[in-house]
């Protein structure tokens, strides 16, 4: 059954929603977090309203100024007439809502300002990667009319490379001095970077950092009918941050006279979708094995003739409980 049929308080947070309100896009994230079980219905009834917005993933090694960058590149949207939402994800939180109150702080003037959402958020369930949680805060803020939803993720785990699969444009942060980083910069990385940005250009090293790059990236063996623009950028003066947002807003335009922009949409859906059935089919799992029955049977075979380990016996189990869908 579709979970189409919504009523009461949900039924009128979509309405405000759809009408830009950014309490209630607030409150509906938050749903999402609790796991509230109205929440599914509520998404269900916004998917319709998605697959507008322009979204773009900000990643990059830890500290090298994406958050103090996305603040100044807001600011010019903004300027530019953008509404725009920003949604920060934290793979060392497991907790929604309160996750990186460093950035919070550090973006609190931007979202008083009107035109821009900012929204911090967890990993929870997917540990260092994106959740469905994160696709769903991209949906609602792609149905409430935000014209760019950004999505930052630190530079650990999975979520860097995680955040190509639900963006059509993906921006690489990296900062001088970072020759390392870039030498270490997982090849992933390399590979869904769609433009590289060198930051805090203000600092000694920039144009080594910027030449490191570019050097890698004619290195890149795939056969790219695009090669990503490197860009030098200062988020403390501002320097290249206009240039930032034109490469971007260059990329759209790339994507659709190329007929890329659905495929990145129909990317995300499919990204999106396995998320949820991971979520749904783990949870369903773990009411399954918490029973014990599944697993209490090898304990004998484990323990006593140790005629198995606990490395077969689990395949075993997995391969038992998921032969009938293969
Ligand atoms: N010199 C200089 N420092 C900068 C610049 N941009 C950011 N910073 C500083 O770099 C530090 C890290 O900035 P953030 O914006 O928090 O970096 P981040 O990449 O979001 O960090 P994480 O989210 O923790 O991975 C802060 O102290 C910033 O003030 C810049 O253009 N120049
Ligand atoms: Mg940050």
């Amino acid at each position: 059954m579709p979970y189409r049929l919504l009523k009461g308080e949900p039924l009128e947070l979509v309405k405000r929603l759809l009408e830009g309100d950014s309490r209630a896009a607030a409150r509906l994230i938050s749903m999402v977090e609790e796991r509230n079980p109205s929440a599914p219905a509520a998404l269900a009834s916004i998917y319709p309203h998605t697959g507008r917005a322009h979204v773009v993933g900000i990643t990059g090694p830890p500290g090298v100024g994406k958050s103090t960058l996305l603040r100044a590149l807001s600011r010019t949207l903004l300027d530019k007439g953008m509404k725009v939402g920003i949604i920060a994800v934290d793979p060392s939180s497991p907790f929604g809502g309160g996750a990186l109150l460093g950035d919070r702080i550090r973006m609190q003037d931007l979202s008083t300002e009107k035109g821009v959402f900012l929204r911090s958020m967890g990993t929870r369930g997917t540990p260092g990667g994106l959740s469905a949680s994160t696709g769903a805060a991209v949906d609602i803020l792609d149905a409430m009319g935000m014209d760019m939803v950004l999505v930052e993720t630190a530079g650990a785990g999975q979520s860097e490379v995680d955040v190509a699969g639900i963006a059509h444009t993906c921006v690489v942060i990296t900062m001088p001095r970072s020759g390392d980083d870039i030498q270490a910069m997982k090849a992933g990385l390399m590979e869904v970077g769609d433009i590289f940005v060198v930051n805090k250009a203000d600092l000694p090293g920039a144009e080594e950092a910027l030449r490191l790059l570019e050097g890698a990236l004619r290195l890149d063996p795939r056969g790219r009918d695009r090669v990503p623009p490197v860009i030098r950028t200062a988020a403390f003066t501002g320097e290249g941050v206009d240039l930032l947002r034109e490469e971007i807003l260059e990329h759209r335009r790339y994507l659709e006279e190329r007929g890329l922009w659905e495929e990145r949409f129909r990317r995300r859906l499919l990204q999106q979708v396995m998320n949820l059935v991971m979520e749904e089919a783990g949870a369903r799992l773990r009411e399954i094995l918490e029973g014990g029955r599944r697993c209490a049977h090898v304990l004998e075979r484990l323990l006593e003739s140790r005629e198995t380990d606990p490395y077969t016996a689990a395949r075993e189990i997995a391969a038992d409980l998921l032969r009938d869908n293969d």
